[in-house]
């Protein structure tokens, strides 16, 4: 098990903590063009500490809603918000007000950090709220250049973290599902120093001497723990990027010889090609793929062009990150592996019976960091004696490792066939002139549904009938063929979330 002591504080652990275990002159954090160290990074959280106790009135317990894109100063506000005993909400900046006020209502809000860059929309979410009482803007350009910052340059660099409780909530997760209605799960302090201590040592092994790149908001908590509390619990940096485009990343990595990346497989299709033309991947150690299903054609190229595994692993906000996955020296094509040591996970029918190896059913998963809703009756909808039901079909092979089957709403039921749309996409991404593609059942008189390709040609493709028959042709020769598009789609671009999940629903509705 995972042993804390009863009082344990997230963010003086990852700050003040590593400062006490000699980490201050390490760097921590690097975004903006600039470096800061631990010891900067644990001054800069207790200047901003002070600030939340003793100007804006934060008590422990209140929930602190936090408005940024990834960089520095949004960890700072996050850690200092934790050392002072708040609850956390990150936010994404592409939300608009309307969606802030859902979350301000749901998680009862009273306090809001914002990026003075993203100002309007939060201000216009705050008026006539009924909890949101103050609204103070950082300088997310690191410039301290805001109230808040202007504030902090007063206060000493010493604060005593308030003392909580390991079980005291320290975040609430917000996912929004492909429903696209949001809900809260929450995260104790222990569960921000489980996932570090559980995935991360034991699957990334990280050290002191990692460096961190990706792309998943900090919003997400995918993002928080791969590009903030891994790092941080180990000593090692974090490059943040407002914009983490696959070039932006690509020159991060050659620039910092950055070592774990954490991404989904799109961005890895992009380095591939990007490898080709001379980028110099050769620093990454660990490739993380998650957020969306990884396609076996990227799996070998990675290990084809690198020597080393691409880490395909699945997690869920409501369980705080990564449960199930591949590892170094444990791992197969296709496969999201095993679970992570803490977790346990089956794959049962509509019963809650566990299906023999072999069948698919859904994933239910159980371990340390959840599942807790906030509110609502979903807690007796999707969680049973602990065991988390989640939305994915998986399959359980008879070596124990998982496979991914299909979102449960991303399965079609043709002519009785039932065919896990994923398969079909990885099917047409292993085809040279198909850069993304998402399929869907399309309902159909005669076949209940038919499966359709919604596909974003490579560039210099011709979407023509002729690239159709070739698509549904080089579909039927790579799985069995019934499961072929009979319907393919070309389009420019595929409707995706702000954490780059592809919003098949979108297309199902269009
Ligand atoms: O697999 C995911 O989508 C996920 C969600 C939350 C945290 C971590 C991960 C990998």
């Amino acid at each position: 098990g995972f042993d804390y002591p009863e009082r344990l504080n997230a963010g003086w652990e990852l700050t003040d903590g590593m400062v006490e275990k000699g980490f201050g002159d390490h760097t921590a954090l690097i975004g903006n063009g600039r470096l800061r160290t631990y010891k900067e990074l644990s001054d800069w959280t207790n200047r901003l500490a002070h600030v939340l106790v003793e100007n804006l009135g934060v008590k422990p317990g209140n929930r602190v809603l936090i408005r940024s894109a990834n960089n520095p100063a949004m960890v700072a506000c996050w850690l200092a918000a934790t050392k002072v005993g708040a609850v956390v909400v990150n936010t994404m900046p592409m939300l608009r007000a309307a969606e802030l006020r859902t979350y301000v209502e749901l998680a009862e809000i009273t306090h809001a950090l914002c990026d003075t860059r993203l100002m309007d929309e939060m201000v216009a979410c705050a008026k006539d709220s009924a909890t949101l009482t103050s609204v103070v803007g950082f300088d997310g350009t690191s410039n301290h250049d805001a109230e808040l910052d202007r504030l902090a340059l007063e206060k000493p660099v010493r604060f005593t973290s308030v003392p909580t409780g390991r079980d005291d909530v320290a975040l609430l997760g917000f996912t929004s599902g492909s429903t696209g209605l949001p809900k809260a799960t929450m995260h104790f302090h222990r569960d921000l120093m489980i996932i570090a201590d559980g995935y991360a040592r034991e699957v990334l092994a990280v050290t002191p001497d990692d460096v961190f790149v990706g792309s998943p908001p900090l919003a997400f908590t995918f993002g928080l723990g791969g590009l903030a509390i891994f790092p941080l619990r180990f000593g090692a940096a974090a490059t943040l990027l407002e914009q983490a485009t696959p070039p932006s990343m690509i020159e991060i990595i050659e620039k910092y010889k950055a070592t774990v990346c954490f991404t989904a497989p799109t961005a890895y299709r992009v380095m591939l090609r990007a490898m080709e033309d001379g980028a110099d991947l050769s620093s990454l150690r660990a490739a993380v793929s998650a957020g969306e299903t990884l396609p076996g054609p990227v799996y070998d190229e990675w290990i084809a062009k690198t020597g080393k595994p691409m880490l395909d692993g699945i997690g869920a906000t409501e369980l705080l990150h990564i449960f199930i996955t591949n590892r170094f020296d444990d791992h197969k094509p296709a496969c999201t592996g095993k679970p992570v040591t803490g977790y346990e996970a089956k794959v049962i029918n509509d019963a809650g019976e566990v299906v023999p190896d072999g069948e698919v059913g859904r994933l239910a998963v159980r371990g340390p960091t959840g599942c807790r809703y906030l509110k609502g009756d979903r807690q007796s909808a999707y969680v049973q004696d602990g065991w988390n039901i989640t939305g994915d079909s998986f399959m359980r092979d008879s070596d124990g490792y998982f496979h991914f089957a299909a979102r449960n709403d991303d399965m079609i039921v043709s002519s009785g066939y039932n065919i896990a749309g994923p398969e079909v996409e990885a099917a047409l991404l292993s085809h040279s002139a198909v850069a993304e593609c998402a399929v869907i059942g399309a309902p159909d008189d005669a076949r209940g549904y038919i499966v359709e390709a919604h596909v974003v040609l490579s560039e210099g493709q011709l979407g023509d009938a002729e690239m159709v028959k070739a698509l549904q042709d080089h579909v039927k020769a790579a799985i069995a063929p019934y499961k072929y598009p009979r319907s393919v789609v070309f389009t420019d671009s595929l409707p995706k979330t702000a954490t780059g999940k592809i919003q098949r629903f979108r297309l199902k509705d269009q």
